[in-house]
């Protein structure tokens, strides 16, 4: 399906060892730790899937005619309650991560003990995901795909799995079945879904029970229902029958695959996939290359302007490119205080979100418990406890855990946000640095257009991590349950110990929270200037070394110098083939 792009990342690929060996040849560690990164990020870079839908809607079937074999657990019965990722390996290797960070390898027999309700019932095994890694050519070219709970089943629990996977995830794969067409939930779970994903495929499984005419009737149907509940238009949705392309897999029958529809919508997802990571993706490794290999270029060029001048030019040169460094530096040092500012804010933002939960909520959750109370009233005490207890539970669940997932997509995009603005403003400080210097030395300056490729880079960066979770339930219970039950109090004794407790217990996870989120924010930004201060000071450097160079060559004598203008004009040798190569890529790149 990526066809194009897979080449295309084989053609850059196959030009890294290169330009390793370029630098290697020049002791340029630097350079090589850039390589050696690059390659990494396009060996690795993952696409990420995540199938969506109501129960038993068909997504564990659907993922196994991707793979062409029933690898996931499917049943009659709503079933799968963990979260399990897909990824490419050379052997099929299944890994259970549990909840306390144990682990465990398990045969494909005993799938179906770990991630279904029935053979993990409410996930008394604690598993927190499963990890599959499968030989499928699908996977191969770097697409992970996540299989969820379906959402809506009786158990609350694997509900809240697959929300906390969907800030993740680059599309997301919603299916629908004709039997029968979109429910209320689904379009309720719709709406949620766009809020974190921006890419959803609307795929109509099962087909295979209906005729042409009611396929027809079904799809238009569900075509009009979503438009109209999401306020959208021209939505499409893909008939697929997921069982009739995973027997034409199995049976290796390619009447039924067509018949199946699926390859229709594979096209469809390959394209997305291409245009909306791939082409990004290779984008930025090569203008991440081209930067490198024209920074080599302007100190060769540097070098050898240098060697032609006279010394005590060069030295009077010298003088001038350090007083207009240090006036770079003060520049530097301004736009490290004023991110910094950007940074706090984005922790005040953080802040007046949470006051702003804590004042709308407590007094609606104290309101909610206050009406359960009244309802059970004359009920046995511990009917009583029991239902201030679930409606405590339900109130909790809904309003914060939904709340941290909302948090984290705003915050992420005003990180986003500010990260491309200082990303930007450090691009400049280099091409301050650049343009100083080719103005020293009367060198035409060439500038790879840059950014995004620094920006991209650490959103991403941000997203990775399980966002914070709001309430750690079962210590929350622990709290409440403790205090009442054993004393066996009165009713209103254990309302009012809830209402005093309650408010507490929720500005205490707001702080945890609030530190979680911080810190992630942070660090982030931590890392990020890190790796931009390393860039700017390699500029500097290169340039500093290339002139300084110069001037111990000079002193040496003619002959070294002439040995230096042989060695730099093989260097350029060197740099314009590469360049070339570089300059074929980006051009089959521009036509895609
Ligand atoms: N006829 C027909 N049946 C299908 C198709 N896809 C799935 N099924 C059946 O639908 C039932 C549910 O399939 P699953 O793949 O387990 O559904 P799921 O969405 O993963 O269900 P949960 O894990 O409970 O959310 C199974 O009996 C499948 O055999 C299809 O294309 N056609
Ligand atoms: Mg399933």
């Amino acid at each position: 399906m990526l066809d194009n792009f897979k080449e295309l990342k084989k053609g850059l690929l196959e030009n890294i060892p290169q330009i390793e060996a370029y630098f290697s040849r020049k002791a340029n560690g630097r350079a090589i730790q850039t390589l050696r990164s690059l390659q990494e990020k396009l060996l690795e870079n993952r696409f990420h899937l995540v199938v969506l839908g109501q129960f038993k809607r068909g997504k564990s079937t659907f993922i196994n005619s991707i793979l062409g074999e029933s690898v996931l657990p499917t049943s009659v019965v709503p079933l799968t309650s963990i979260v399990t990722l897909l990824r490419y390996g050379e052997e099929e290797l299944i890994k259970v991560l549990f909840e306390d960070g144990s682990e465990k390898t398990i045969p494909r027999e005993e799938l179906s003990a770990y991630v279904t309700e029935r053979g993990n019932p409410r996930n008394q095994k604690g598993v927190l995901r499963v990890d599959i890694l499968f030989p499928s050519e699908y996977l191969k070219d770097g697409v992970s795909i996540i299989d969820t709970p379906g959402v809506g089943s009786t158990f609350e629990n694997n509900t809240e799995m697959t929300y906390n996977y969907l800030p993740n995830v680059d599309a997301a794969l919603f299916l629908l079945a004709v039997d029968p067409p979109i429910s209320q939930a689904e379009i309720d779970f719709l709406h949620d879904v766009r809020q974190y994903v921006d890419k959803i495929f609307f795929i109509q499984n099962k087909i295979d029970y209906l005729s042409e005419e009611e396929r027809r009737e079904s799809l238009a149907f569900s075509k009009e229902a979503i438009e109209k509940a999401l306020g959208l238009d021209g939505i499409h949705i893909f008939p697929v029958s997921a069982k009739l392309a995973l027997e034409g897999k199995q049976k290796g029958d390619t009447s039924l695959i067509e018949k199946s529809c699926l390859p229709a919508f594979m096209d469809s997802l390959g394209d997305f996939l291409l245009k909306a990571k791939g082409k990004t993706l290779l984008r930025n490794a090569l203008s991440s290359l081209m930067r490198l290999i024209s920074g080599e270029e302007m100190s060769l060029e540097l070098e050898s302007r240098a060697i032609a001048t006279p010394l005590e030019q060069l030295e009077s040169k010298i003088q001038i490119f350090h007083s207009k460094m240090q006036a770079i530096q003060q520049d530097r040092e301004d736009t490290r205080y004023y991110f910094e500012g950007e940074i706090n804010r984005l922790v005040d933002l953080l802040d007046m979100d949470l006051n702003r939960l804590k004042e709308r909520e407590i007094p609606q959750l104290m309101a909610q418990i206050q009406e359960t109370a009244k309802l059970h009233e004359d009920h046995p005490v511990s009917e009583y406890v029991k239902a201030l207890e679930t409606a405590l539970h339900e109130g909790i669940v809904r309003t914060f855990d939904s709340w941290v997932l909302e948090e984290e997509g705003r915050l992420n995009k005003e990180y986003a946000r500010v990260s491309k603005r200082y990303s930007e403003r450090c691009n400049e400080i280099i091409e301050a640095i650049l343009k100083t210097s080719a103005e020293l030395f009367d060198i035409k300056l060439e500038l790879v257009e840059t950014d995004e490729a620094i920006s991209s880079d650490s959103s991403l960066y941000y997203m990775t991590g399980d966002p914070p979770k709001f309430f750690d339930l079962e210590g929350a219970f622990d709290f409440f349950s403790q205090k009442i039950l054993p004393r066996k109090l009165s009713k209103a004794l254990v309302l009012k110990d809830i209402m005093k407790s309650l408010p507490q217990k929720i500005d205490q996870n707001c702080g945890r929270v609030r530190w979680d989120f911080m810190n992630r924010i942070r660090k982030s930004f931590m890392d990020f200037r890190w790796e931009l201060n390393q860039k700017i000071d390699a500029t500097e450097a290169g340039i500093r070394q290339a002139i300084e160079k110069a001037v111990s060559l000079k002193r040496q004598g003619t002959d070294e110098v002439e040995r230096a203008k042989i060695r730099i004009g093989e260097d350029m040798e060197s740099i314009r083939a590469i360049k070339r190569g570089l300059h074929e890529i980006q051009n089959a790149l521009d036509m895609l």
